[in-house]
C-alpha cells in the first residue's frame, strides 16, 4: 500500500462544496490486481462455507477486507470528512457483472438508509477493477449533496419479498429512482483506476450505466458514520473504527480475527438481519 502526501484542507474544501472527490490513489495496480484475484477467492468461499456469495458486509468474515476499512490514511480521510469518532455502518461489494445491462438509477443514499442526521454518512468506493464509462464507472452531480432529500419514487428499504421478487434491471434493491431532471452537462464520470477511490456524501445524487466492457466492474463500497448518528428504523450494528463512541447507538461488532471462521460469521448473520445489512437475509 502507498500513497503521496495528501492535501487534507483542499480534500475537505472540496467535499464540502461538492460532495464528492476523486481520485485518490490507495493501492498500486499492482496491489489492486492482487486484490481483485482476493475477491474471487472470497466469493469462492463464500459459496462453500455458506452456500452463496457474499455482497454485503464482507468486513466481517474477511480479514483482508477488514484491513482495508482499517488502513489508517483511509480513516484520516474519513476523519476529515465527518470527524474524529468513527463507526463503519456497512460495507459492499459493488459488482456491475460485463454486459448483464445492469445499471443504477439516480438516487441519494440516506432517504432510505433511515439514518440522520445526513451530514456525517460518507462512502468510500475503492476500485478493484477499471471503473471507467465504459465499465459502468458511478456518476454523480456534483454539490447536490445540498438539497437534502430530494423526492424519491419511494423511500425505506425493501422487504425481504420486495428483494426476492425484484426483476428490473436496476441494480439496487428499492428502486428508489429520484425525481428529478439531470442534465447530461451537469453528470460527472468518477472513472477509477484499480487501486483508486472517490468519496461521496451520502445525499449526494449518484448513480451510473451498464458495464459495456469484457470484464466484471468490481469496487469494494465502505460506508461510515459518526457515532453520534442514529438510525430510526430498527437496532443496528457497526464498527467502531477511530474515536470514541459515547452515543451507544449501535450494537458494536468485532472485528474478523479469521476469514470465514463460526464466529464471524455468526456476526455476519446477526448484522444482516438489521438496517445496516439492508435485511440482506433472502436466501439463508
Ligand atoms: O457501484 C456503483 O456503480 C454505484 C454505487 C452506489 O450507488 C453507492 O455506493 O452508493
Amino acid at each position: 500500500m502507498s500513497h503521496v502526501p495528501f492535501d487534507f484542507p483542499a480534500f475537505r474544501e472540496t467535499y464540502q462544496r461538492d460532495g464528492v472527490v476523486w481520485p485518490i490513489r490507495l493501492f498500486e495496480p499492482e496491489e489492486a490486481n492482487a486484490l481483485a484475484g482476493q475477491y474471487k477467492v472470497f466469493q469462492e468461499r463464500a459459496k462453500e462455507t455458506r452456500g452463496r456469495e457474499i455482497y454485503i458486509k464482507p468486513h466481517l468474515v474477511s480479514t483482508w477486507v477488514d484491513a482495508i476499512a482499517h488502513n489508517p490514511f483511509l480513516l484520516d480521510i474519513v476523519e476529515a470528512a465527518i470527524g474524529p469518532d468513527i463507526l463503519l455502518w456497512s460495507s459492499d461489494f459493488f459488482v456491475k457483472t460485463a454486459r448483464a445491462g445492469k445499471y443504477v438509477c439516480w438516487h441519494q443514499d440516506t432517504p432510505y438508509w433511515e439514518l440522520t442526521p445526513v451530514d456525517n454518512i460518507v462512502n468510500i468506493w475503492l476500485a478493484l477493477t477499471p471503473s471507467t464509462l465504459e465499465s459502468g464507472c458511478m456518476q454523480a452531480v456534483k454539490g447536490t449533496h445540498v438539497m437534502r432529500d430530494i423526492v424519491h419514487g419511494r423511500t425505506g428499504f425493501a422487504s425481504r419479498d420486495e428483494q426476492a421478487n425484484k426483476t428490473s434491471d436496476n441494480l439496487l434493491a428499492y428502486e428508489q429512482e429520484l425525481s428529478l431532471n439531470i442534465r447530461d452537462e451537469d453528470v460527472a464520470n468518477l472513472v477509477l483506476s484499480p487501486g483508486e477511490f472517490s468519496v461521496h456524501h451520502g445525499h449526494l445524487v449518484h448513480g451510473g450505466r451498464p458495464n459495456q466492457a469484457d470484464f466484471d466492474r468490481v469496487g469494494l463500497v465502505l460506508r461510515y458514520i459518526s457515532t453520534d448518528t442514529r438510525q430510526s428504523r430498527d437496532s443496528d450494528a457497526a464498527m467502531l473504527m477511530r474515536g470514541r463512541d459515547i452515543h451507544g447507538h449501535y450494537d458494536l461488532e468485532p472485528r474478523p480475527t479469521a476469514d470465514f471462521d463460526a464466529t464471524s460469521l455468526a456476526v455476519l448473520a446477526d448484522s444482516l438481519n438489521r438496517p445496516s445489512g439492508f435485511f440482506d437475509t433472502v436466501v439463508a
